[in-house]
């Protein structure tokens, strides 16, 4: 049935540019992104504030922000259709945050196995930020109203932590907040390392080869498929305790629309060194439009910064309506 505009319901959802872009945020999170566009008010930002919970060096996050910024535009982001930002530029989500902790317990946050993850990952650097990032990302969501939220399966703890928050700040202060809930997509899949198959593809992997980034170069991209960790039994086929070989088929299924049955079909008889040479070349071909459209588009810096402008004052404009509603809630004096 068509939804009527006043009937669509509000997405949110974040990425942050704490490395380059893999193809592992790709199929998991972006493409559903752009999909969405055409059904829902989606409000997509660049999430530097949670991208500094983990140390960054300026430049560098500098021009992972800019260059995420436009890949997604080459992507199909629509910013007629929906509000792309960049998270630091409205600054009612570090506003809202502050309100949010205040609301969250201490052992609530305690019990987030990414802080658990990220802490042992980054030990000589266990700050506040790290801690609170759950209630940053509360701020995020509740300030639009967010019906959905698309999050991975990583990000679900998060996302019920975010509906507890919200239901405790409406149960005390009467109706403040949309409680969210998750978006499963219909198709998404978890991406997982090709040096590691047991873990997630990750932009911030020390391991270069672990990962395909969506602006690598043809070469890099076919060398890192040539060494990806697969099993001994040479044979393409899906099957529990095969994890690289299955991942290497969730790859070359998501980029060719092949099914499972498919595949297995098509490398009947053939060594894993043909497979990897078609999970490149497949994966090379997919990337190749946005690749172009990246080039094109990053070439163009002020319509980039027309974009993200424009993306804060929208964004800006219905997190204000939220946030003077919180506020107001709490006891503080509205503002002059
Ligand atoms: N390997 C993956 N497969 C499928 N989906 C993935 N996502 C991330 N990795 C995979 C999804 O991408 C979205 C944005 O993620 P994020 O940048 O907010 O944080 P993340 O999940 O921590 O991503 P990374 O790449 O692993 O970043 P780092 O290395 O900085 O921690 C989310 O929807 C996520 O589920």
């Amino acid at each position: 049935m068509e939804q009527t505009a006043e009937a669509k319901k509000i997405v949110f959802s974040g990425i942050q540019p704490s490395g380059g872009i893999t193809l592992g945020n790709y199929l998991g999170a972006l493409k559903n992104w752009i999909t969405l566009q055409d059904d829902y008010h989606c409000v997509y930002s660049l999430v530097d504030l949670h991208a500094i919970t983990v140390r960054q060096d300026p430049a560098t996050l500098r021009r992972n922000t800019l260059n995420a910024y436009a890949l997604l535009l080459a992507c199909g982001m629509d910013t007629e259709k929906s509000i792309f930002f960049i998270q630091s530029h409205v600054p009612a989500h570090a506003e809202l945050a502050w309100i949010l902790n205040c609301y969250t317990q201490f052992g609530e946050l305690s019990r987030m196995t990414q802080f658990k993850d990220k802490s042992a990952k980054h030990a000589d650097n266990i700050n506040a930020g790290l801690f609170t990032y759950p209630t940053l990302m509360a701020a995020d969501i509740l300030l639009y109203q967010a019906d959905l939220v698309p999050v991975g399966a990583d990000q679900k703890q998060h996302l019920e932590l975010s509906r507890d928050i919200a239901a405790r700040f409406n149960g005390i202060y009467g109706q403040t907040f949309t409680v969210p809930d998750g978006y499963i997509p219909k198709t998404g899949a978890r991406i997982m390392s090709l040096l590691d198959p047991t873990r997630k593809m990750s932009k911030s992997d020390e391991s270069e080869g672990a990962y395909i980034g969506m602006l690598d170069k043809s070469d890099d991209i076919m060398r890192k498929f040539r060494r990806a960790v697969t099993d001994s039994e040479a044979c393409v086929r899906y099957a529990e305790g095969k994890d690289g070989i299955n991942n290497l088929m969730g790859i070359y299924s998501c980029v060719t629309g092949k099914s499972y049955a498919e595949i297995e079909q098509e490398f009947d008889g053939k060594g894993y060194g043909d497979f990897k040479t078609a999970v490149g070349e497949a994966v090379v071909d997919h990337l190749r439009p946005i690749q172009e459209e990246f080039a094109r588009l990053s070439a163009d810096k002020a319509y980039i910064e027309q974009c993200y402008t424009e993306g804060a004052r929208k964004a800006a404009s219905l997190a204000s309506r939220t946030l003077r509603k919180a506020m107001k809630k709490v006891g503080f004096i509205p503002r002059g």
